[in-house]
């Protein structure tokens, strides 16, 4: 196995499962030990790292380039960052991209689950209240989400269960000489 840090960023819309997903790799990549794993979920790094930020074009790419920062600095010192934001931005996602790839590998992944199905199950009422107009600029709803073209992987979260998403993850970071 390497021992190069790399980052594994989830993009994705709200309810699409990133953070479950990310959370299921984040205990399997523990377990194999070796070099330290760090989650920067969407909802966590909001709270602590960027609380003062909105949901504009200006404030997303800040809050995308503020993870994609720390990603490097974890990626550059040899550990594995999961990140798992929205990142509706391509060109963001890109910008990050480059960053990270200076330092270690950048491993995109897209949960793919589709907008319908993610306001289906709408578990936190939050599209519902975009539809209602009462959450502003709710990506997919009233805000745009371009999707990956190229992502290293792409998840079907929808016939696919968490725990088999997170292990065709390990499988493309172990085909990528990653783990
Ligand atoms: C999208 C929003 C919005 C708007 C609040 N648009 O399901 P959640 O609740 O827990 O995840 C969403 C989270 C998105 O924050 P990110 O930092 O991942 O977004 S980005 O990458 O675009 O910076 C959702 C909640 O915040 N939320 N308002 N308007 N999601």
């Amino acid at each position: 196995r390497s021992d190069q840090g790399f980052t594994v960023f989830f993009t994705g819309f709200s309810g699409s499962g990133k953070s479950t997903i990310a959370n299921a790799l984040m205990v399997k990549l523990m377990e194999m030990g070796g070099r330290p794993v760090t989650l920067l979920d969407g909802d966590i790094v909001r709270k602590n790292l960027s609380s003062e930020l909105g949901f504009s074009k200006e404030h997303r790419d800040l809050n995308i380039r503020r993870i994609g920062y720390v990603a490097s600095e974890i990626t550059k010192n040899g550990g594995i960052a999961i990140c798992a934001p929205i990142a509706p931005y391509g060109t963001t996602r890109r910008a990050v991209r480059e960053d990270i790839e200076a330092f270690g590998a950048f491993v995109e992944i897209h949960v793919a689950t589709s907008l319908e199905e993610c306001e289906r199950r709408d578990r936190k009422g939050l599209y519902k209240l975009a539809r209602e107009g009462k959450i502003k600029e709710f990506t997919g709803i009233s805000d745009p989400y371009d999707v990956p073209k190229n992502p290293e992987l792409r998840l079907d979260t929808e016939s696919v269960d968490v725990d088999n998403c997170a292990h065709q993850v390990l499988l493309k970071l172990e085909s990528m000489g990653l783990i």
